[in-house]
């Protein structure tokens, strides 16, 4: 075992007697949402994740080792001001200097797998940014796409934000070979929105099938699932200004010269000071509808 990891004893028995346990990602907390609200989101996400019949996971780095399964007072210091964001190659750094970070979907998945946990919700999934200028190279790929690709562990989030090319995140994700199944729907989710134009190859209604997918899957490969799960109906965001903001969040990138890991946080952002408020509903409420699912799913696949 690395000596940069520790299992939460609760996670550890939970493993142990074989009951359902779920991954919850913390840059969604600390880069994703406003400080003052991302505490409680935190909360509640492990509490419904336990209400669905499973333990939560909340994985994040602290002082140089990789937490799966944080104490309360953890999880405050992961939404507190000023954490970094690390992605899996960001790890051996943060590990080796003793820092803290909030993990990404890349890490996040990574770590739970070394932790032997299978099934991991966040909100959306990092992907393929859109190029600005448009038909520029850019070369911003998520790393999520590489880690899904490489690592046993279904992925429950509501598609990837509209703030990337979906349509080029979509032809990776198959390239891949990984599975993109739509629960309770037929189209690929855009986070904000519940429908993007893109359809998904694949569709489950209920936890158990979404279970036995999983199940089938790992026999034979050792990739990961893309479970999405679109944000419920009542806290969709509004399409143009959906569109007015992607525009004007696009134009404030570029003017701000704002690259690489700093692109999503800030888009969030600016997404959440543009909508009075609707965005963070939505990005709240998709979480939280992924961590039930994504426990549900969880609790299936134990049982099997
Ligand atoms: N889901 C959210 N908010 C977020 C993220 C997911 O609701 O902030 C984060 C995830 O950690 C994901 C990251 O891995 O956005 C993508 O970042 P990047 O595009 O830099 O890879
Ligand atoms: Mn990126």
């Amino acid at each position: 075992m690395s000596p940069h990891l520790v299992i939460a004893d609760e996670v550890t028995a939970a493993r142990s007697e074989g009951r359902a346990v779920v991954a919850l990602e913390s840059t969604l907390l600390a880069h994703g949402l406003p400080q003052g609200r991302n505490l409680e989101v935190g909360a509640r996400l492990e509490r419904i994740v336990r209400d669905a019949g499973a333990v939560p996971a909340t994985i994040a780095v602290l002082d140089g080792v990789a937490h799966i399964g944080l104490t309360p007072e953890q999880l405050r210091r992961v939404c507190s001001p000023g954490l970094a964001k690390l992605s899996l190659r960001d790890l051996g750094p943060a590990y080796a200097l003793k820092r803290d970070g909030a993990t990404t979907v890349a890490s996040t998945a990574a770590l739970a797998h070394q932790a032997g946990i299978k099934v991991f919700a966040t909100g959306g999934l990092g992907g393929v940014h859109l190029s600005v200028p448009a038909g520029s190279a850019s070369w911003d790929v998520s790393a999520d796409l590489d880690v899904l690709a490489t690592t046993p562990v279904t992925v429950v989030c509501s598609g990837v934000k509209s703030i990337l090319d979906i349509a080029a995140t979509v032809e990776v994700l198959e390239t891949k070979s990984v599975p993109v199944v739509g629960y309770r729907t037929d189209y690929f989710p855009g986070f904000y929105l519940r429908e993007s134009a893109h359809t998904v190859p694949w569709r489950v209604d209920n936890p158990a099938d979404a279970a036995a997918v999983i199940a089938a899957h790992s026999t034979f490969t050792a990739s990961g699932v893309l479970l999405v799960n679109p944000v419920p109906v009542e806290y969709e965001l509004d399409r143009e200004l959906h569109d007015r903001l992607l525009s004007e969040g696009m134009a404030l990138l570029q003017e701000r010269g704002i690259r690489g890991k700093d692109v999503t946080p800030a888009l969030l952002e600016f997404f959440h000071n543009g909508s009075g408020g609707a965005s963070l509903s939505a990005n709240t409420e998709l979480v939280a509808d992924n961590a039930r699912v994504a426990a549900e799913v969880a609790v299936q696949l134990s049982s099997r």
